[in-house]
């Protein structure tokens, strides 16, 4: 089995869907992943032992996602030197807020880098993990390129879609 270069961790399976669009991005990319679920709260020793293995095992950086009073991601960035990337999920009455401020509001040293709430948060957690590898590899890198080309080319065709949709 290939080593995974990305961890993504869910503070629950209910948080599942919103990573399913980053889990392509990522199989798209190259980049072999895995998926775990751990809770801050839940289970505190676990979320500990998991982030404490996690250099040593290869991983090169950490997807965080959860919901409600999160801490998930900043109890991981506080057990690893990885670089954290945090995506508050909208999974309680307060629709994410919450999640973003206990995720994005880190004291000084340790950080989390905090993506927007829901799907194109973790979305985005999944390229910006891409865009830290291609760092050191210039084949990802050009994937990256490519991948930038294509949502331009996607806002053309949409343009070209719209002014012939309106000239009928
Ligand atoms: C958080 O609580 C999880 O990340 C999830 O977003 C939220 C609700 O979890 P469940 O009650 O659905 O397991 O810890």
């Amino acid at each position: 089995m290939t080593q995974p270069k990305v961890a993504i961790v869910l503070g629950s399976d209910s948080d599942y869907p919103m990573v399913q669009d980053a889990l392509k991005l990522l199989d798209d990319f190259g980049i072999a992943s895995e998926i775990s679920i751990s809770s801050a709260h839940r289970s505190p020793d676990r979320t500990q032992h998991y982030a404490t293995a996690l250099e040593e095992r290869g991983v090169q950086v950490v997807i965080a996602c959860a919901g409600g009073a999160a801490h998930l991601a900043g109890v991981l960035a506080a057990h690893t030197i990885l670089p954290v990337v945090g995506v508050p999920i909208d999974s309680s009455p307060l629709k994410g807020f919450d999640a973003l401020l206990s995720t994005s509001m880190m004291p000084a040293g340790v950080p989390v880098a905090t993506m927007g709430i829901g799907k194109a948060g973790a979305s985005n957690a999944a390229i910006l993990a891409a865009q830290i590898l291609a760092r050191s590899d210039t084949n990802l890198a050009q994937r990256l390129r490519d991948y930038k080309k294509k949502l331009a080319a996607n806002v053309e065709a949409k343009d070209r879609e719209l002014k012939k949709a309106r000239s009928v």
